[in-house]
């Protein structure tokens, strides 16, 4: 059975979280809910480990486009004209394209986060994927307002401060493509008041 108490989630600070001085915030966070950071590290990323961070199945890249053509229709702005397709999967290419360009354009901050419930812990604490409709109280609802609307017309990707895992399964693939093969750096200790 697995252990509850150390479900381990995959956390980045992105390039514009860096940038506003949030790595300490972001990490003071985790810490007062309990959740404990056992490997962190700064680094510059290479285009082809961004490239392998994010899935490339065409219903991943299909979903990111139908995301990105579900922003141009709820504001009246048409595919076609800005992008020249309408097309789910050219579209998730473009945004994949915008996501690689963006995350190797500064440093990031990788960890890897500890605890009870940590991937659906650390998504709530992270707030929803569009910075405008983030809830307050989370990390992408208080410190930005970016839009997928402006991010499109700007060709760029939404910033929104931080990557954290979906899922157990997607934790465990990102810990094992950004840690694999350095299980030295991720640390096993007790926080006070721990069994
Ligand atoms: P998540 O980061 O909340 O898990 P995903 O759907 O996995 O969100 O998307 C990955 C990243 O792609 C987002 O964090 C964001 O930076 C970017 N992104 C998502 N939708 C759009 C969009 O419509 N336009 C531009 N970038 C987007
Ligand atoms: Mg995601």
């Amino acid at each position: 059975m697995p252990n509850f108490k150390k479900e381990r989630t995959y956390v980045m600070v992105k390039p514009d979280g860096v940038k506003k001085g949030l790595i300490g915030e972001i990490l003071h966070r985790f810490e007062q809910r309990d959740l404990k950071i056992v490997a962190l590290e700064m680094f510059h990323a290479t285009k082809e480990q961004i490239d392998n961070h994010y899935p490339k199945d065409e219903a991943w890249i299909r979903r990111l486009g139908q995301k990105t053509l579900g922003t141009y229709e709820k504001y009246g702005l048409d595919a076609v004209k800005e992008l020249g397709t309408n097309d789910d999967l050219e579209l998730g290419k473009f945004v994949r394209g915008w996501l690689v360009e963006y995350m190797t354009s500064a440093p990031l901050v990788r960890m890897v986060v500890e605890g009870v419930h940590a991937v659906d812990m650390v998504r709530k604490i992270c707030g929803a994927t569009l910075p405008y409709l983030a809830d307050m109280g989370t990390i992408r609802g208080d410190y930005s307002n970016d839009s997928p609307v402006i991010a499109n017309m700007e060709k760029r990707s939404v910033m929104n401060i931080m990557h954290a895992s979906e899922t157990p399964v997607e934790a465990q693939h990102e810990i094992e493509h950004w840690f694999g093969g350095r299980e030295e750096v991720i640390f096993d200790y007790k926080r006070y008041g721990e069994e």
